[in-house]
């Protein structure tokens, strides 16, 4: 068995506890010694009992802050119905300026259980994206240390949960009356009642019951509200009658004074409430100029007779005097704007009811099973949330109310109660975070920054703290948001439109409503220039870099069709072996395509190479119906940068980061897939050409992801040059692309490891 040397000469001593004076594992004991301890080494006096703190990470769906009665200077202070959310903050911190890093649903989670931003952890956005589980992760990683992890309610990434002791999720967005949860055996079950009370029932089940009681432990538990369609527990549908909601003052707001890609939203209460869904009205769309028709309300439907019965009891009377109204020509267009936002923000608080409620009854349970002494509670939500200002509903834009996250943080003796910070935070740091107060280190390439000397220093901001963060929205068709990015520090908000190239910059300190950007108003004129530097600064940092952000070539026509036709070709089913590259793949199609015939034809291959392609169009097509089908593909033999180098001279190591990207959506989609990589094949005739050492640089750095197990590395490029390393141009006349004997080669110098992986 392995001896562990006396505590005191092991690295990081573990700290006394202060309390009891007895060597108990606290949060600073260093990582090797916790793996020990993982491993059962616990025979020696210093580690009797794991005494780290639990977690209980309480989240939400689109809940602005603006709707949490704690949070100061809201439009719904004292009306929100959040007494035990505010509680957390009361006995805790509140942080002001906590903000997401993608203002969306599935982005927004990937970037906490990563402590990555989009583009390094692949989820950009709700509808191309799926999250590769496998990657490193905040729950895995405290895994490995000791701690039972569990995750309850809304996930929402496309696939299911890795990494963890125990889940049960909703499928996709979630229902809100009798639910479907996908169980951990990956069957559906439907269970009868409110989402957000079931939620919160299993999270307790699971903390009461199930889970291992000598293990430190995390609770996800994630509700689904108040997500639209914004539907309230049956309880609560008849909160707010009579009662008339404050308006935000932007709530005509006509865009003047900023972009005009404002405008073209679809996400306006004014015109883009649907008749059912969003506002509740039984049958046709009587007035199809001031609502939507279509989507019919589908929460309704799952309901039971008795359910539906209770509704219509709330909902009927308010709909008849309104269709009565209407009929009348007594509203005006702007009281039947009002009359909408109205509905809107009174069902949007109703489900928040609910929510906090299981709050409660988790703040009640730790309060009287004595485990609240040592436990962490937090309160958060993946995005903030438009609740009409600017005239809006939904998200996505980096204006304040939808940027902004609420996060309220509880921990008994450690955070003195009701303090407040205007610190920057954001949702990359709540993995470092964790792994911090577990004791575990955050691993170099966590993007976050653990938030514990915050804590501990009532909110103070320690010397090196941030003092921007930076932002992506990647656009999606859904309510037309075009694609933007930008930094925020504590006084300004600078992003950047591309599809307009057209900057906007709030000074938030003097207009908190962000009614007018000064990025062309001359006295600004050197805070523009300052956060435009901060922008590209902290985009360098992160490595946001064109390597990695997906691309698409959909203006060339001709690449346009050869994608949509290897679409075709995956969606005819299954294929056991994938090339995927450039040209030089592609040219199994030409010069190749005698040798590909010996080799491949009979095995089920599909050449997914384009002409031209550099590591980001890849990442494009993979994530966009390339990879449709391929779930059990056997081997992909991927050969790709050899463009990032030769149309830019691109920095290897950028390359490398596109390359790395596209072995995760490989392992994402593919999980069964072996996947060879190649050295990118040599260029320029002589050894000492330039391209040719940009080349050997990359193929250093692509040798570090070989694993033996997943990832094999193979350079083959010595076969191709003669024995003073030049490239000869019988096998590569352009000294770029193979000619047919070129392809002898390589099909040669592979086909041994193709076997070898399984094919
Ligand atoms: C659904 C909603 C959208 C919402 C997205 C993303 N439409 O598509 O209004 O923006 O979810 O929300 S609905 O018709 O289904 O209500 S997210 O929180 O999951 O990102
Ligand atoms: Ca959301």
């Amino acid at each position: 068995m392995t001896q562990l040397p006396p505590c005191s000469q092991r690295e990081g001593p573990p700290r006394l506890s202060k309390a009891t004076g007895s060597a108990v594992l606290e949060p600073v004991m260093n990582h090797s010694l916790l793996s020990l301890c993982c491993l059962g080494v616990f025979l020696l006096p210093c580690a009797v009992a794991d005494k780290r703190p639990n977690i209980i990470f309480m989240f939400s769906d689109d809940h602005a802050c603006n709707a949490i009665s704690a949070y100061p200077g809201g439009l719904f202070d004292n009306i929100a119905p959040t007494p035990n959310i505010d509680r957390i903050a009361n006995e805790g911190m509140l942080f002001e300026n906590s903000f997401c890093a993608n203002s969306i649903c599935g982005p927004s989670r990937a970037n906490i259980l990563t402590g990555k931003h989009s583009h390094l952890n692949g989820f950009l956005d709700n509808n191309s994206s799926h999250f590769d589980g496998r990657q490193q992760t905040f729950p895995q990683l405290l895994r490995d240390t000791g701690y039972e992890v569990a995750m309850i309610g809304k996930w929402h990434l496309h696939s299911n949960p890795i990494g963890f002791d125990f889940w049960r999720i909703l499928p996709g967005q979630g229902a809100y009356y009798n639910p479907d949860f996908i169980e951990m055996d990956g069957s559906r079950k439907r269970y009868e009642g409110h989402c957000n009370d079931l939620v919160t029932d299993f999270g307790l089940k699971w903390i009461k019951e199930d889970r291992d009681k000598d293990k430190p432990f995390v609770a996800m538990i994630q509700f689904k509200a108040p997500h639209r369609n914004w539907s309230g527990a049956l309880r609560h549908l008849e909160l707010f009658k009579g009662v008339t909601m404050p308006e935000p003052d932007s709530l005509f707001d006509d865009y003047a004074g900023r972009s005009k890609v404002l405008a073209e939203h679809a996400m306006g209460i004014d015109k883009h409430m649907y008749w059912g869904h969003d506002m509740k009205f039984n049958g046709p769309n009587l007035f199809p100029d001031h609502f939507s028709s279509g989507i019919v309300n589908r929460q309704y439907q799952r309901m039971n007779e008795s359910q539906k019965k209770a509704w219509d009891a709330v909902y009927e009377p308010e709909n008849q005097k309104f269709i009565a109204d209407m009929k009348a020509g007594k509203l005006s267009k702007k009281d039947i704007v009002r009359w909408k936002y109205q509905r809107y923000i009174k069902d949007y608080l109703k489900s928040i009811a609910s929510v906090d409620e299981g709050v409660g009854r988790v703040l009640k349970h730790l309060d009287e099973s004595g485990l609240a002494k040592n436990t962490i509670v937090i309160y958060s939500s993946d995005q903030g949330f438009y609740l009409g200002e600017h005239g809006w509903y939904d998200k996505r834009w980096m204006f304040e109310e939808s940027f902004k996250m609420p996060f309220v943080i509880r921990w008994p003796g450690v955070i003195k109660a009701g303090s407040k910070t205007k610190a920057l935070i954001q949702n990359i740091d709540y993995g470092p975070t964790f792994l911090d107060v577990c004791g575990a280190k955050t691993p170099a390439d966590m993007q976050g920054h653990s938030i514990v000397p915050l804590l501990r220093n009532g909110g103070k901001r320690p010397a090196n703290w941030r003092d921007a963060v930076y932002y992506t929205y990647y656009g999606e068709s859904t309510h037309r948001v075009a694609a933007h990015d930008g930094v925020r520090t504590e006084r300004y908000t600078l992003f950047y439109v591309p599809k307009y190239k057209e900057w906007q910059l709030f000074d938030n300190e003097k207009d908190p409503q962000q009614m007018k950007s000064v990025h062309e108003d001359p006295s600004y004129a050197e805070v523009l220039k300052g956060l435009q530097q901060k922008y590209r600064d902290l985009k360098k940092n992160y490595r946001a870099h064109s390597a990695i952000l997906p691309d698409d070539r959909l203006g060339q026509e001709w690449w346009k069709n050869r994608h949509l036709d290897m679409n075709k070709k995956a969606n005819s089913g299954a294929h056991d072996l994938l090339f995927i590259g450039d040209s030089i793949t592609q040219g199994w199609e030409g010069s190749g395509k005698e040798i590909w015939q010996k080799y491949y034809g009979k095995r089920k291959a599909l050449n997914l190479g384009i002409s031209g392609d550099r590591t980001e169009h890849v990442i494009w097509r993979l994530n966009n119906g390339n990879l449709r089908r391929q779930q059990k593909a056997k081997v992909a033999v991927v050969m790709i940068g050899t463009n990032n180098t030769g149309h830019s001279e691109q920095d290897p190591s950028e390359t490398a980061d596109g390359v790395e990207r596209i072995l995760s959506i490989l392992r994402a989609r593919c999980p069964n897939a072996r996947v060879l990589l190649l050295g990118v094949f040599p260029r320029d005739e002589m050894p000492d050409g330039r391209k040719r050492g940009i080349n050997d640089s990359l193929n250093e750095k692509l040798a570090a992801f070989h694993n033996g197990k997943r990832v094999h590395y193979l350079n083959i490029n010595e076969r191709f040059l003669d024995e003073s390393g030049r490239l000869p141009k019988e096998i590569m006349p352009d000294f770029l692309h193979p000619r047919e004997k070129g392809y002898a080669i390589w099909a040669e110098a592979i086909e041994e490891k193709l076997i070898e992986l399984g094919l």
